[in-house]
């Protein structure tokens, strides 16, 4: 059995100063802590970093976690025992983030657990919506997950420099934005700052974008890495149909994520226009300091922005109203109602 902390084993499946605080909660505590890397239907695959095992979630904290509607998720740190030669998990570190988005069916499903940055990747090619984009950054700021951008197949761009800078306004400069041949060994330099050791990246986007050639490319400098890396099909290019972590030779862990054909917000989104980027600069400019863009006179946010964003705007918050009934979540605060004037 291995040392219930042993560090250096940890950190290659993405320990980090996050994860001590985590497991200080649940002090003195019993078993060892191992990261969940794959979900199956009977079944969880864990990594104690030292191998990757299958482990069974224990009735106890099931339902513990089902009674808040919650369940473990790819990325969960858990506490784990052996018992008659099989594994258990008997406890859940408390999370740093997770990342959500709603099912059809009034649930939501669980993306990932303690990310520190989604790379959102969008092709260049018809897959390109900026409405789209727009959800993902909702979603993922509303998990207190750090978005990057990577737009894929510039060879196939009909219109890269004006894409480019669309993203780039939607987004703001603050959020950081690559265009990258996912099969260009060059896109393990341009991501290098976020491929430490302790990092843990989620990929999304829509199915044939180029996630898991992301992977590949990622991959490739070692092919023997160790820590939860696993054999990786050698057709080179597969469509994924489950999410799983692995260790880059880097030091970072990467969740590769099916393709999402539609992806709707969790409830926890702020769809304020604080939220978005490009809104927030012209909401500066509105006659009244609490301008909802509806019908307000002077409102510079109806007189400036493209029609297409003012309807993905107000269709998104719609939406959300919509999902946080459903769900009975507290909606998300309203500026007040009365204009003020600047
Ligand atoms: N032309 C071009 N093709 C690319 C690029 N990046 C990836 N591809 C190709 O796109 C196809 C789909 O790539 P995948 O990596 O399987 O896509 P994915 O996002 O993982 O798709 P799902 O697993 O279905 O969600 C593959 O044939 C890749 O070779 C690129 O920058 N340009
Ligand atoms: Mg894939
Ligand atoms: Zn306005």
């Amino acid at each position: 059995m291995t040392d219930p902390l042993d560090l250096p084993a940890l950190t290659a499946i993405g320990w980090n100063r996050h994860c001590a605080a985590a497991l200080a909660v649940l002090t003195p505590f019993q078993g060892r802590p191992a990261r969940v890397i794959e979900q199956h239907r009977a079944h969880l695959l864990v990594h104690d970093g030292q191998a990757g095992l299958k482990a069974k979630t224990l009735t106890a904290l099931f339902d513990r976690l089902k009674a808040t509607g919650d369940g473990l998720a790819v990325g969960d740190w858990v506490l784990v025992h052996e018992a008659g030669g099989s594994l258990y998990i008997h406890d859940q570190l408390p999370r740093a983030s997770l990342l959500l988005r709603s099912r059809g069916d009034n649930g939501v499903q669980r993306i990932a657990a303690n990310v520190d940055t989604a790379l959102l990747v969008m092709a260049l090619d018809n897959d390109y919506s900026p409405n789209r984009l727009e959800r993902y950054l909702l979603m993922v700021r509303a998990a207190n997950v750090a978005p990057l951008i990577v737009l894929t197949k510039p060879d196939r761009a009909t219109a890269l420099a004006a894409q480019r800078a669309g993203i780039a306004a939607l987004a703001g400069p603050d959020t950081p934005l690559f265009v990258l041949d996912a099969r260009d060994a060059g896109c393990t330099a341009s991501l290098a700052p976020w491929l430490a050791a302790g990092q843990t990246l989620v990929l999304l986007g829509s199915s044939g974008v180029g996630k898991s050639t992301l992977v590949n490319t990622l991959m490739k400098d070692n092919a023997q890495a160790t820590g939860a890396t696993r054999a990786y099909d050698d057709r080179g290019r597969h469509t994924t149909t489950a999410r799983s972590l692995r260790t880059l030779p880097q030091g970072a862990c990467l969740i590769d994520t099916p393709g999402v054909r539609e992806l709707k917000l969790g409830g926890e989104e702020d769809v304020t226009a604080d939220a978005f980027e490009d809104i927030a600069a012209l909401a500066q400019r509105c006659k009244f300091r609490d301008c909802q863009h509806q019908r307000e006179p002077g409102c510079a946010v109806v007189a400036g922005l493209p029609p297409e964003r003012l309807a993905n705007y107000r269709k998104l918050k719609d939406e959300l109203a919509a999902t946080q009934q459903k769900r009975q979540l507290a909606p998300t605060p309203a500026p007040t109602r009365r204009s003020k004037k600047r």
